[in-house]
């Protein structure tokens, strides 16, 4: 306790304690969203479902960062894993409810660009979601992201939560082309989560293209 002196100012007690609050709560900035990083770990033994880690969850911009220069890059993937980004209780699985509907914005790259480009454009891609810088209607239909490191061509995909909203979903789509400055002759597909899971062996057909 502070004793008060003559010019009533309160002095503190020798020997006691003064109690610092803790600076971080106050100096860090918060994100809108809770958002969590997954690992998929390519492991043929083990059910698809159960390969999927969430690795950590962060909400503000000091902890982002923290976590993603602690991280490997995603270009230093193992071939066959990948890395996830979605909103907090969304798993990155077809299933999730928020998911069930949905589908995938994806940009395939070639082998040569994952020294290149790989690294810069999963970071754009995490820059477009966690900034949330689109329309709200927009920022609300995106579910998360996934980078796929894969033998033949690598995968970057935008997740949205309703294929049916036809105008949300072109509207992402040209905001991911424009966010990671894609060349007009790359094409970004849209394909819906539900003849994803269906699929056997043939590509499956585009429902938008930007
Ligand atoms: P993938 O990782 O999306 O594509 O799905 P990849 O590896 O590029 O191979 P592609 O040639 O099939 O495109 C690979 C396989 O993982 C799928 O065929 C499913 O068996 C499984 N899988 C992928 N996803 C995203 C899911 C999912 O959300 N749920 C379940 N149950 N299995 C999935």
């Amino acid at each position: 306790m502070s004793t008060p002196t003559s010019n009533g100012v309160a002095e503190q007690p020798e020997n006691t304690e003064v109690a610092v609050p803790d600076p971080e709560p106050v100096l860090k900035h918060p994100l809108n969203t809770v958002w969590s990083l997954w690992y998929f770990i390519n492991d043929k033994n083990v059910r698809w479902e159960d390969s999927q880690v969430k690795v950590a969850s962060f909400s503000t911009v000091e902890d982002f960062w923290a976590l993603f220069n602690h991280i490997e890059s995603a270009s230093r993937l193992r071939v066959g894993c990948d890395y996830s980004l979605f909103k907090d209780e969304i798993k990155p699985m077809w299933e999730d409810a928020m998911n069930i509907t949905g589908g995938k914005w994806s940009l395939s790259l070639n082998k040569s660009q994952r020294n290149t480009d790989l690294d810069k454009l999963w970071m754009e891609t995490i820059m477009l979601l966690v900034g949330e810088n689109m329309e709200e209607e927009l920022t609300k239909q995106i579910t998360g992201a996934v980078i796929s490191v894969r033998p033949r061509l690598d995968r970057l995909a935008v997740w949205t939560g309703n294929h049916k909203k036809a105008d949300l979903c072109m509207k992402i789509g040209h905001s991911m082309r424009d966010a990671l400055n894609v060349p007009p002759n790359m094409p970004l597909e849209y394909t819906i989560h539900q003849d994803n899971s269906k699929r056997k062996g043939s590509s499956i057909r585009a429902l938008y293209t930007v």
